[in-house]
C-alpha cells in the first residue's frame, strides 16, 4: 500500500497540530525539569530542533570510545555491523586497519555492543524532551555511529526511518564525541523546513511520500529538490558547531545534511540516535514483554530494547564500568 501524506498527519504529534496549546500542555505536565520546557517547546514548534548544551555525561563519551577501541581490535568476535562507503557489511568481515583508518565507516546500532552507547541514547535531556514532544515514552529506533564526516547530502529522515508504527511519530538526536571542528564537515540544519505545511511533501514516485524499492525517484533528485525548496522559502542553513557535552535534537521533517569536509585529516566522531515514542516502536524489534522482563535497557524514562536478532557479545568495558556504577 502506497504511503501518503495521511499516513503522515494521522498520529503525528501533539506539538505539530495546528492548535498544539503549548500553554496548557506545561500547566497539565505535573514535574518540573531542569530546563525551561515551555521555552523550548515553543523554539521546537518553531524551528524544527531544540541544543542543550553541557548536559551529556562526558564519561560515557569516554567509556564509548573506550568500547569503540575494543570492538575495533577484535572485529572477528563481534555481530555490530558497519556500513563502508554505503554498503553494509558485519563487522567481523574487517579487519582492525581498515576500521580504525576507513573515513566512510557508519557503525550501526552499536548500543548493542555498548551499554554505554545505550545509556547516552538515553541522555536525561533528550529522553525527558522527547517525552514531552511524544507525550509518550522515547524509545531508541535505531543509533548510528560516525568517525568522521558523512558529507550526506540534504535530506529529512523519515523517508528513510520508517520503521514505526506511525510515520510522523520519530525524531534524532546528534551527540558529539568531541569538540567538531568547522573544518570536520559539521552537520547543517536547516531551521523552520518541518512544516509539512510550509515544504510540502516530496513524491518519490506514485505519490509514495517514502523511499523504498519502488520508488521511481532516488536520494539524489530528493536532495536537488530540497536544495530548490530551501531556496524558495528563502531558509539558511545553520552549521552545528558543538562542543563535548552538548547535545542537538531534531524533527523527522527537518531538512539537514553532512557538510563537505574542508580538511580530510579532521575526524568528527559523533553518535546519531532515532527515536520513537513507545506506542509508536515496532513490535518486532523487540522481545516479548521486554520491559516487564528487562530485555531493555530503562533510563531517564526511555528505553533501549534487546534487539532480537541480535546475538553478539555484550562485554565491551563499559559494561563493567557501568554495572559496577549501580
Ligand atoms: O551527521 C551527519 O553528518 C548526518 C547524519 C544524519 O543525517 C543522520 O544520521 O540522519
Ligand atoms: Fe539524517
Amino acid at each position: 500500500m502506497t504511503v501518503t501524506a495521511k499516513d503522515w498527519y494521522r498520529n503525528r504529534p501533539w506539538i505539530d497540530e495546528p492548535d498544539a496549546d503549548i500553554d496548557a500542555y506545561c500547566r497539565r505536565v505535573a514535574h518540573p525539569e531542569d530546563y525551561d520546557l515551555k521555552d523550548k517547546l515553543e523554539f521546537w514548534r518553531e524551528h524544527g530542533v531544540v541544543i542543550f548544551e553541557n548536559a551529556v555525561d562526558t564519561d560515557l563519551i569516554d567509556l564509548l570510545n573506550q568500547d569503540l577501541d575494543a570492538l575495533v581490535a577484535e572485529p572477528q568476535r563481534h555481530e555490530i555491523i558497519v556500513e563502508i562507503a554505503g554498503r553494509q557489511m558485519p563487522i567481523r568481515e574487517c579487519d582492525t586497519a581498515t576500521l580504525a583508518s576507513e573515513s566512510r565507516i557508519k557503525f550501526c546500532n552499536v548500543q548493542c555492543a555498548s551499554l554505554a552507547a545505550a545509556h547516552l541514547s538515553l541522555t536525561r535531556c533528550v529522553t525527558s524532551f522527547l517525552g514531552h514532544i511524544f507525550d509518550n515514552p522515547a524509545c531508541l529506533l535505531q543509533s548510528l555511529l560516525f568517525h568522521k564526516g558523512s558529507q550526506q547530502p540534504i535530506h529529512l529522515d523519515y523517508p528513510y526511518v520508517r520503521c514505526q508504527k506511525h510515520l510522523a511519530r520519530m525524531a534524532a538526536s546528534w551527540i558529539p564525541l568531541e569538540d567538531v571542528h568547522p573544518d570536520s564537515g559539521p552537520l547543517a540544519y536547516y531551521c523552520g523546513s518541518q512544516r509539512p505545511e510550509i515544504m510540502p511533501f516530496y513524491d518519490w514516485g506514485d505519490g509514495s511520500i517514502i523511499y523504498d524499492e519502488k520508488s521511481r525517484n532516488q536520494p539524489m533528485d530528493f536532495a536537488n529538490h530540497l536544495n530548490t525548496e530551501m531556496r524558495r522559502l528563502g531558509i539558511e542553513p545553520k552549521i552545528f558547531l558543538p562542543k563535548r557535552g552538548d547535545v542537538l535534537i531534531w524533527h523527522a521533517y527537518l531538512a539537514h545534511e553532512g557538510t563537505a569536509i574542508k580538511d580530510p585529516d579532521r575526524t568528527r566522531r559523533s553518535y546519531v540516535s532515532h527515536y520513537a515514542p513507545l506506542d509508536s516502536y515496532p513490535d518486532l524489534h523487540k522481545k516479548p514483554k521486554a520491559i516487564e522482563e528487562g530485555h531493555c535497557v530503562a533510563r531517564n524514562g526511555g528505553y533501549v530494547f534487546d534487539l532480537p536478532w541480535y546475538n553478539g557479545p555484550t562485554d565491551l568495558p563499559s559494561r563493567e564500568a557501568l554495572d559496577s556504577k549501580v
